[in-house]
């Protein structure tokens, strides 16, 4: 076909063609978080601001011991973060049950053992629960350090192994990943593989384990039905109150759940857990690991706004469009401060501190602008009197790394070239961070 001989329904075809390929491509950007329009990705446009400093207390005094930082900096950071950021957590639910659903020892050609267990938080079995998904290494001594994380699209979408339980709960639709009518399919096994790299985390001596984020709560806003908010409501009460927890706290808890089951499981040392999340879920893993101090390391990827990224900064995503466009995420507080950041008694930095002294890792992506790299890695680096105070070598580097060259101090950080996503770079890294700061721990 020439185009001296196209009629009107094939311009029309061609039309249609071209007007579908822009809106893929719309798509495409969209999921690759690039940046967006309308914010500032220019360094030279962030506004100069002063970050509150973590070893000052709200009095005044300032911090010059552990014993101060324990008792009273620390506790009164967390108590800021509760009130002012994420809203508060309660604790492990009463009846909170164990059940083991399966054990395959001859999974992924025998290299390691696969494991499924339910947590049950009320221990009724048709109440809310997790499906943890645990792969063990066969040729390790035990118990074994581990890495947790959350998924995004079902425990089945980390690797294709036939022998993982589809997820049976609501997930966001999507093609690529094999979920129509928010229900997991046979072809969302394995989609999000790249992201876990399981075999290579189990040939270098971890085991790993995952948690579908979406049995916490459903990532929407529905006003906190779903998920497991209600499950805490006082008589009477319908949502959460304004400094109680959003979706990212309802994540974090979870990770703390399967960590009540870690500390069950004799193949598992739960003195060497690290715990690890992408963008929101990097949120959430910064968030966990800041509060349950069982976590013995933390890794944040590519967390952004509302993670490592300092919220002054105002570069890429700001607060005022992550509670815009993610109401659920946070308390309903954190809305106050919707362009105001300057008056947030806290930044980010000062959530990593919480970690101190132990080993927390921050990546970012290049090209992930809308996460803002440089503000991950300033939040990590303030975070460093903190982890100094506590008889650590805190961060090494002065000034940002450039690209590919990883940082692995007790707070480590990495910038590498591409988008964001978690690549087997970005493990690469990560078990190197944990050989170095958790593998040879003594428990
Ligand atoms: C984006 C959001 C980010 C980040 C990301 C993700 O749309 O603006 O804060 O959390 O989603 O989770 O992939």
């Amino acid at each position: 076909m020439t185009l001296e001989t196209l009629t009107m329904p094939d311009n029309l075809y061609l039309l249609f063609c071209g007007t579908l390929l822009i809106v893929l491509m719309v798509c495409v950007v969209e999921a690759a978080n690039v940046q967006q329009p309308g914010f500032n990705y220019d360094e030279s446009k962030v506004p100069p601001y002063t970050l509150p400093d973590p070893l000052t207390l709200s009095d005044g005094a300032k911090v010059r011991d552990v014993r101060t930082w324990r008792q009273k900096r620390r506790p009164e950071i967390i108590r800021l973060f509760e009130q002012h950021v994420y809203g508060k957590l309660p604790g492990r639910s009463a009846g909170l049950r164990f059940e083991t659903k399966s054990v395959d020892k001859k999974a992924l050609d025998g290299k390691a053992t696969r494991k499924e267990v339910t947590v049950y938080f009320t221990g009724k079995s048709d109440g809310p629960k997790i499906d943890i998904l645990i792969y063990l290494p066969n040729d390790q001594s035990k118990p074994l350090p581990l890495f947790v994380g959350m998924n995004f699209f079902g425990n089945q979408s980390i690797h294709k192994d036939p022998g993982i339980s589809l997820t049976k709960a609501w997930v966001q639709n999507s093609k690529e990943m094999g979920v129509v009518d928010n229900r997991a399919t046979e072809s969302s096994r394995g989609a999000h593989a790249a992201r876990w790299q399981v075999e290579r985390v189990i040939e270098r001596g971890y085991a790993l384990a995952t948690i579908y984020y979406g049995d916490l709560d459903p990532d929407f806003d529905d006003n906190f039905k779903n998920g497991v908010h209600p499950l805490f409501y006082k008589e009477g009460q319908t949502k959460p109150a304004p400094d109680e927890w959003g979706a990212i706290g309802a994540w974090a808890w979870g990770l703390s759940r399967a960590m009540d089951y870690f500390e069950t499981d004799r193949e598992i040392d739960s003195k060497r857990v690290a715990v690890t999340g992408h963008s929101r879920l990097g949120k959430a893993a910064l968030w966990a690991g800041a509060l349950d101090e069982r976590f013995a390391l933390v890794i944040s990827n590519e967390s952004g706004e509302g993670g490592a990224a300092l919220a002054r900064r105002r570069f890429g995503e700001t607060t005022e469009r992550i509670n815009t466009n993610f109401p659920h995420w946070f308390s309903t507080n954190f809305k106050q401060y919707n362009r105001r950041e300057d008056e947030l008694p806290v930044d980010q930095h000062m959530l990593i501190a919480l970690i101190a002294p132990r080993p927390v890792y921050v990546a970012s992506a290049a090209e992930d602008l809308w996460a803002d790299p440089r503000g991950e890695f300033l939040g990590a680096k303030h975070a460093a009197p903190v982890y100094l105070l506590l008889n650590t070598d805190g961060m090494t580097a002065d000034q940002m790394p450039g690209i590919s060259q990883p940082i692995m101090s007790t707070i480590g950080y990495h910038i590498r070239p591409g988008k964001h996503d978690v690549t087997a770079y970005d493990w690469e890294q990560f078990i190197t961070f944990a050989d170095l700061h958790m593998k040879n721990r003594k428990r």
